[in-house]
């Protein structure tokens, strides 16, 4: 096999400025937002990048990433197995507010930074699914009480008083996370926040002066580890510590409503559109929702990567069942090809190149089936049926859950909203889960069916994967 070339970076690094700062400067974005980026910078140099953490926890890699002075090399992979490396320099300046908040408010405070973008997380916006922000949340409390802390609402609000006061002028408030509508969500959330602080001037510089526009961001960006940083130290003699891998298919659709200028998107491939909406909904149901409503069936089979549990016969006659009975018929009239995207990303998930675990994907259920999989359900239930593929994967998250609960699952799931959660899974508490309005909003009240289904579900799935009753405390 032959070794594939490093793309080297084409512009002059040293000459770009920072117009764009972006909060969560995790795998994704490094696969993602700051690929296009690099793409423009040959052409634009005033796009670069200001990367900012917000949470202690993060900070390790952080540092990883400023050791390196924000470069880094990215990996792809086809489902072919094609694989390119290339390096990026978009991000060239790294501000830890973490550890310096005030340093990272004033730096957003430079009229050259017209965007601030983000990747929090689905659970990083602590709304529901009526858009309420959840104000006994911790990071809301915190930050409702001290002005500083690691909810993204905290950070904007310093920026819209700091803004104001210095007459900065306007700017865009950019979510690049995987919720529908999620710049509707993300005006909603912070109006909220602003008004919980009491801050109606702050509410007013908002309404006057920011854009919240919508955007649908999609590329698989597995996991990795120590294995990859040897890889490229290996073939390129480079010491990379916060190297990326991610499929080779990239995409990124915009709404065109930004209150300060933006870089020419258009120029590295971004799709520029009027109405994010349908392109938002399909990704969120058909390949979000595909991942969320398989991946606990194949960790309860024993699968350790993706691809293996979407390749497995049965699972993967349920996927497509999954997709082509519920998510397809309960979008209805869309101006996207459903059924070829339906492919398209059921040949990505099949991509045995790239690793991406079944671990990465179970994390974080809470916040993920009702943002996921809920559409799909209520869809189902507005056309009055019953949606029995949605539930058996629902039924199958509580049972993985109890295999968790039981330390029968080889990895770590990781959910912020464990602690709410785990009190459902005691024997006898499957109906409270089941009719939970913050997991299902008011699909149990519509349609009973639901829960006694759900129900029979979880029983029938228990007993194939036979959890000991001993395993949960009742
Ligand atoms: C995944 C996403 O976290 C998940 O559940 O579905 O991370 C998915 O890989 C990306 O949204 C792809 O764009």
């Amino acid at each position: 096999m032959t070794t594939p070339d490093l793309q080297r970076i084409s512009y002059q690094r040293d000459q770009v400025t920072a117009g764009i700062m972006h909060v969560g400067v995790g795998a994704f974005h490094r696969a993602h937002q700051a690929v296009y980026i690099d793409s423009l910078l040959d052409f634009s140099s005033q796009w670069g990048i200001c990367g900012v953490n917000l949470r202690t926890e993060d900070r390790p890699l952080f540092d990883a990433l400023k050791a390196q002075n924000g470069q880094y090399v990215l990996k792809t992979i086809s489902p072919d197995g094609e694989v390119a490396y290339r390096e990026i320099g978009s991000i060239i300046e790294l501000i830890d507010a973490s550890a310096a908040y005030q340093v990272a408010v004033s730096r957003a405070t430079d009229p050259s930074i017209r965007i601030i973008s983000m990747t929090v997380t689905e659970s990083g916006y602590n709304l529901d699914d009526d858009n309420v922000l959840d104000v006994s949340a911790k990071p809301i409390i915190d930050g409702l009480a001290s002005g500083v802390g690691s909810s993204i609402y905290t950070f904007l609000h310093a920026v819209i008083r700091a803004r104001a006061s210095d007459g900065a002028g306007p700017i865009t408030f950019l979510c690049c996370d995987n919720l529908r509508d999620n710049g509707g969500k993300l005006r909603s959330g912070l109006l909220q926040y602003l008004k919980a602080a009491g801050d109606m001037e702050s509410v007013d510089w908002m309404t006057k002066h920011v854009t919240f526009p919508c955007s649908m961001v999609d590329r698989i960006t597995p996991r990795i580890d120590s294995r990859h940083s040897l890889d490229v130290k290996q073939r390129f003699g480079i010491d990379d510590a916060v190297t990326v891998m991610g499929e080779s298919y990239i995409q990124w659709v915009l709404e065109d409503h930004f209150a300060n200028g933006r870089p020419p998107f258009e120029q590295a491939g971004v799709e520029i559109v009027d109405d994010v909406e349908p392109y938002e909904d399909a990704k969120i149901r058909v390949l979000n929702g595909g991942h969320t409503i398989l991946t606990y069936l194949a960790a309860l089979k024993g699968h350790h990567t993706y691809d293996a549990g979407i390749l497995d016969p049965e699972l993967r006659a349920f996927f497509r069942a999954y997709e082509t009975e519920e998510v397809i018929p309960a979008i209805g009239e869309s101006p996207i090809d459903l059924e070829a995207y339906r492919d398209i990303i059921e040949s990505r998930f099949s991509n045995q190149h790239i690793g991406d675990t079944v671990e990465r994907i179970c994390m974080d259920g809470v916040s993920k089936f009702p943002i996921f999989v809920l559409p799909t359900v209520k869809g189902m239930v507005n056309q009055g049926r019953i949606p029995v593929r949605s539930i058996h994967g629902i039924a199958s998250w509580y049972v993985f859950m109890r295999h968790v609960e039981a330390g029968r699952i080889p990895f770590k799931y990781v959910d912020p909203k464990w602690n709410w959660i785990a009190p459902m899974l005691k024997r006898g508490q499957e109906v409270a889960f089941a009719t939970e309005p913050d997991l299902w909003g008011d699909v149990p009240t519509r349609c009973p069916e639901f829960v006694s289904t759900l129900v029979n579900e979880i029983e029938a799935l228990d007993s194939i994967f036979s959890v000991q009753s001993e395993g949960v405390a009742g």
